[in-house]
Formats: C-alpha cells, structure tokens, sequence
C-alpha cells in the first residue's frame, strides 16, 4: 500500500503544515530528486542548488560512488552496534586517522553529536590530565558561534533564537568576540588552571560566513599551546574541501597529498568533522585527537548506537575518496575566486549589494538593506524562480555555497542568474 496520499508542492507543503513542527521556515520549493549540483522538484522544475544541504553535499547529490557503497554494505550488514565489532570500522578508522594525522577517530553521527563529544573529552581531559578541580572545567567559545542545537550546545549559543527559552543552561563555557586574539589571551589568563579549550569554526558559516583574519586559528592554536588548552576545531561546515582544502585549517595547502606529511598548516588537539564527511547520503560525524587526549575515553564513558556503523563506515569512506580523487579542493578553490570576482563586479555595479565574503566555495553575499528586511529571503525567493536555490542565513545575507563538483561554465551560469536576479531588485 502506497502512503503517498499527495503530489502537488502544495499539497506536500500543506501536509508538513499540518503534521511536522514548525522547526524550520523553507524556501517554498518541493524537490524529489538530486543529481550532482542538480535537484528537480516535483512538478519537474530543474534548479541549480547553491546550498549543498549546508554544505553536506560537497560530492554533489547522488554520487554514483557513494551510493553504490550506501546500496551495498546496507545489503550486507547495516547495523551491529558497538556491543560486537564489525569489519568496516578498524580499517575505516586507520584511513580516517591516517588521513587527517590523528592517532584516533571516535565515530559519531550528526554533527552536534560530535561537538558534544569533543566537549565531553575536553573537559575530561582538563580533570585527568590538566588537573583542573572537578566541576571548575571552562570551555572558550566565541560570540554568534554554531555549533548545533543541542542544550549544552546553545548554552553557548548567541543567537537568541538558538536558545531562547530552553534553560537552565548548561555552565562552563566563556564566550569571546570572535577574530579576536587579545580577547582569546585574557580569556585563558583570568583563569588559567581551569580553561581545558577553545571550541572554534575556523570560518563562522551561519553567522554570515565570517572570516576570519589570516593568521586569527594559527594564533588561536599557539596560545592554546602556551597555557596547555586544546584546540578544537569545527570543521563540520568549513572541513572537507569546501574552503579550498581538505580542512579550512590547512591554509593554502595544495592537498595534492593525503596530508601524509600532516601539512595541516595547523594541527588542532581536537578535529571535528560531519556535513559532507557523509557524501551528502547518510549521517556520520567524526572526532579525531592523539592519543594523550582520546584515551581519557574508556568503556562505557561514551557512544552511541549507530557510532561507527559498517554502513557509515563504507559511505564516509567513499566520500572522501571521492573528494581526493576528483580534486574537489583545487575545483573549490579555483571556482570560488572566480565566484566571488563576479560577485564584486555587482558590489562595483549595483547598490544592492553591499559585499561578497567567503573562501573557496563556502560565500556569501550582503544584500544593502536592514537585517531585518525581507531583501534577502524576496531576491532567493526569485532566485527559486530562476532556477537556483539558496538562502539567506541571517536577514541580508545570502549564503552560496554549491556543490563542488560544478564546472566553471555551470558556475558562470549560475553567476548569471545570480546578476539576471538581482538586478530585479536594483532600482
Ligand atoms: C540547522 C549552517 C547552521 C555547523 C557547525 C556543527 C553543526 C553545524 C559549524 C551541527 C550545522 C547546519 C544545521 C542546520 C543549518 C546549518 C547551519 F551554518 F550550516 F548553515 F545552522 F549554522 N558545527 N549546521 O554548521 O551539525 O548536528 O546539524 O549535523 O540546524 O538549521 P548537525
């Protein structure tokens, strides 16, 4: 028996409405099917799709590869549990570990889980290795921070619609204005036997795609050696070659290799990867440290049901052989100076665009008009209607963040629309 009781965009939009929580306000646009930078919706309109599921989907939807390695490991063995071992995960973690220069990998699956896996070592570690007094451990954050929607995660949040209205809020964390290193040093030194780390996106994705100063995570990272705090990084948006690089840390590095010589421009105490570490098909997440941090970690301190699965495992394989392999870092990087050049070109021509912000092929655009306006959200309304889909992430900003595996005369393309858009709204 079929459960597809409605066809129409409407129709579904109306069933959401009705039976799903109002946890999300989407772009009104149905889609059913997704092939590389392509996605149709149900009516059989075709879009170009410059969000990439906020940038889970770097190897473009539906890799042929990735879901092959989805279709069959899900056909022999999908699920064990940790309670048993399984043959994917060892092999998995000794490429995972052996790519990104760790000693170990803890699996996880979205990318929240992840965060609060690393917070959870890190504070571990501030007890049983730093000496920190139990209870007294502090994590720096900084200010307009994403790192998920968990309670502890918006603890930290501040964003007042991230966590608004779901306290009591879990205490230790310190909040920091972001690309700040002064800022960062006085933090650690007003209490440097409690501090055990700072938890950083090497760019902020929903807070506008801000980057950062140059040297900003370099700097971060030598003064969380000098007073013995770990540095961790979120790599769940910015990681696996969606700035450029294999990790956004990695600076300008050619990732021509497989990091075997840990040219990571900057080796955080604690990796956190997710998005795209799943090939844009089935939800993993990773934690990657050395040794001296991970083995706080015994049995039964942590773990999760589909931690580590064999079908995880097989996919995020694949996804990241897919990234090497096709050379998505080098296409990110060399298609996203391209974008935001066309970009500028508006900013130089039109009023209405204030300015374009971004690395590799994670950007952003600001809209010159009042955060609180509707611009932004009417100009990628229109964007639907021409053919590509993005969204704004906060009032005038609009994200743009493709698939990586666009060519440059797709990319030119969309940058037509992008300007044809635009200049719709353009007095
Ligand atoms: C939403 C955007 C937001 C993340 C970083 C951890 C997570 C995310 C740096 C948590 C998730 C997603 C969540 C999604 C919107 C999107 C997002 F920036 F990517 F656009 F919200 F900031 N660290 N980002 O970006 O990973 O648990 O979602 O797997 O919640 O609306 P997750």
């Amino acid at each position: 028996m079929t459960t597809q009781t409605a066809h129409s965009s409407q129709d579904l939009m109306a069933l959401e409405d009705k039976y799903g929580a109002h946890n999300y306000h989407p772009i009104p646009v149905v889609l059913s099917r997704g092939e590389g930078v392509y996605v149709w919706d149900v009516e059989g309109k075709k879009y170009f799709d410059f969000l990439s599921a906020y940038s889970a989907v770097n190897q473009g939807h539906c890799h042929p590869k990735i879901v092959s390695a989805l279709a069959e490991q899900a056909g022999t063995l999908a699920l064990t549990s940790r309670a048993f071992y399984n043959d994917k995960l060892g092999e998995y973690e000794k490429y995972m570990s052996e790519t990104f220069g760790f000693d170990k990998v803890l699996p996880m699956n979205s990318g929240a889980e992840a965060v609060e896996t690393a917070i959870k070592i890190c504070r571990k570690w501030g007890y049983e290795k730093k000496g920190i007094k139990n209870g007294h451990a502090k994590i720096i954050v900084c200010g307009e921070n994403f790192h998920g929607r968990t309670v502890t995660i918006i603890s930290f949040s501040s964003d007042p619609d991230a966590r608004g209205n779901f306290g009591p809020y879990t205490p230790g964390f310190v909040s920091i204005p972001y690309n700040d290193i002064t800022a960062l040093e006085e933090a650690i030194k007003s209490d440097p036997d409690n501090v055990c780390g700072f938890l950083v996106e090497p760019i902020q994705g929903e807070a506008g795609v801000n980057v950062p100063d140059s040297d900003f995570i370099a700097n971060a990272a030598a003064i969380c050696k000098k007073y013995n705090v770990l540095f961790i990084a979120d790599e769940i948006q910015t990681g696996l070659a969606r700035t450029g690089s294999m990790l956004a840390i990695c600076g300008d590095c050619s990732c021509e290799h497989r990091c075997e010589q840990q040219s990571t421009y900057v080796h955080p105490d604690i990796l956190i990867l997710g998005k795209a570490l799943s090939g844009g098909a089935y939800p993993v997440s990773a934690v990657l440290a050395n040794d001296p941090v991970m083995d706080v970690i015994k049995p039964g301190q942590h773990g999760s049901t589909y931690g580590g699965n064999p079908t995880a495992c097989a996919v995020a394989t694949t996804a990241l052989e897919v990234l090497f392999d096709e050379k998505l870092a080098q296409n990110a990087r060399r298609l996203g100076k391209i974008f935001r050049e066309r970009m500028q070109e508006l900013v130089e021509k039109l009023d209405i665009v204030k300015l374009v912000r971004g690395k590799g092929l994670l950007n952003a655009v600001v809209i010159n008009d009042s955060p609180e306006s509707s611009t932004a959200w009417d100009i990628c309304i229109k964007l639907a209607e021409n053919g590509l889909l993005a969204k704004p992430t906060h009032g005038n900003i609009i994200r743009f963040a493709p698939p990586l595996v666009m060519t440059e005369e797709q990319l030119h393309e969309c940058c037509d629309i992008i300007e044809k858009t635009i200049r719709e709204f353009s007095a």
